[in-house]
């Protein structure tokens, strides 16, 4: 069987599994990237599209942070709504500022990083499995061009995604799962048109919350609160268009350009925590470890922050004078992700209609207005929303 010998395999190329493999190539820790897709799809997957600010200052200490600074349209605020009222929250009040820059242009600039570094991935990988991480000599195997492959190593960095194999090896006795799903989800269209509005807005209406979002100035993503179990065969274009416009404020409707759908899917909005993230010498990054409701654009945030506090860890584990840093990443991590997971699920209970209960609404809407009188309110808002620091 063909053996490799490297320091820290990763297992998945998503945001979670570059960005670590870039910050150790950048302090000369060996790595392998394992991907079970091709470089192709992997790039097409689009999904979030907000970077808070300490985002981009570790995709800065990866060696790309500048495109996004130079390309992304800069989010000073975004508008809460209701009828036809709103609440500007102003990130000025907390002096920063959030990117838009889509996922995809984050994966592709650290595609093309890695490949300039030299750094190792093998695409395609098929039946990827963690072995031996309680021991001191894991290692992982798995099958390419139908042969059985080993990488021998010291780490495996489980950055694999909510379904992926490095959680699942976990003997359920020794993880504790914390989750909640909400009844809906989020349809989202993807369309070249002009956006309705350069700031973005969510929008909370009694018959299921919309948002009003951008990923450039010629390209807009609009989401609509649908069913949980919503069949998206039964959207086209021109049904969600319909309903899209049905639902916005007036002044916005009125700017509303329709158009072929680029991408169209249905998000499933869920709350879920893996503790601890560090099982012997796998470590749990990113998706594979949390997932929370996009309400929050967090989710992309939190993978790359994950990212960076492994990278550090193993830095200062490899450099030494650090006996405690691979004990220390799990509760670390946790101390940020939990602030993220609380963040998320309030603006989703916010927002969205959550059952046909008035009394919900009621609420809601006292805490809108609340909110709109609250310069407390705004910032704490503004605070967690432009990332609060690591
Ligand atoms: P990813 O991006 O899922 O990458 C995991 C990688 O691991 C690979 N993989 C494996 N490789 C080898 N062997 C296996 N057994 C493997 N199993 C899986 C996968 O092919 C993939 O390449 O996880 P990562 O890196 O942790 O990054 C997380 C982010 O992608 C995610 O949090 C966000 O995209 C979440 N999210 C959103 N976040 C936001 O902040 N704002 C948004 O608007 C937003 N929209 C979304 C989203 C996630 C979505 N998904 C997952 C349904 C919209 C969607 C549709």
């Amino acid at each position: 069987m063909p053996t490799e010998r490297t320091q820290v395999v990763i297992i998945g190329a998503g945001p979670a599994g570059l960005v670590l493999g870039q910050l150790l190539q950048k302090c000369g820790i060996d790595n392998i990237i394992l991907e079970r897709r091709d470089p192709d799809y992997v790039l097409g997957r689009i999904r979030a599209g907000v970077l808070e600010t300490p985002t981009v200052q570790a995709l800065k200490e990866a060696g790309v942070g500048d495109k996004p600074e130079r390309e992304g349209l800069h989010m000073n605020g975004f508008n809460l709504r209701w009828g036809e009222e709103r609440c500007h929250i102003d990130f000025g009040m907390v002096g920063k500022h959030a990117l838009v820059y889509g996922q995809t242009r984050v994966t592709r600039d650290l595609m093309q990083a890695r490949q300039a570094s030299g750094g190792i991935t093998h695409y395609e990988a098929e039946d990827v499995q963690p072995h031996d991480f309680d021991s001191e000599r894991p290692w992982v195997s798995y099958h390419k061009d139908g042969q059985e492959h080993r990488i021998e190593c010291d780490f495996i960095a489980g950055c694999d995604g909510f379904h992926g194999v490095s959680r699942q090896s976990i003997p359920a006795e020794r993880k504790q799962e914390f989750e909640t799903a909400f009844p809906f989800g989020w349809l989202g269209i993807l369309a070249d048109v002009t956006p309705v509005s350069e700031e973005v807005s969510w929008i909370n209406h009694p018959e299921g919350f919309l948002m009003c979002s951008l990923r450039s100035r010629t390209r807009s993503r609009y989401y609509l609160q649908v069913p949980k179990n919503e069949d998206i065969r039964q959207w086209s274009a021109d049904r969600f268009w319909v309903e899209y416009e049905r639902r916005l404020p007036r002044d916005l409707a009125a700017n509303l350009q329709t158009g072929p759908a680029l991408e169209m899917s249905i998000t499933p909005l869920h709350s879920y925590v893996c503790t601890p993230m560090r099982f012997g010498r796998l470590f749990l990054v990113g998706d594979a470890a949390h997932i929370v409701p996009p309400t929050g654009a967090k989710g992309l945030n939190l993978a790359i922050g994950d990212a960076q506090e492994l990278a550090h860890t193993l830095h200062a584990h490899y450099s030494g004078g650090h006996p405690d840093a691979i004990e220390q990443y799990s509760d670390r991590a946790l101390g940020r992700i939990w602030k993220a997971v609380r963040f998320s699920w309030w603006m989703t209970t916010l927002m969205h209609k959550l059952s046909d209960q008035p009394f919900e609404r009621q609420i809601q809407l006292a805490e809108l207005e609340y909110t709109r009188g609250s310069k407390a309110a705004q910032t704490a808002i503004a605070e967690n929303f432009c990332g609060l620091d690591h």
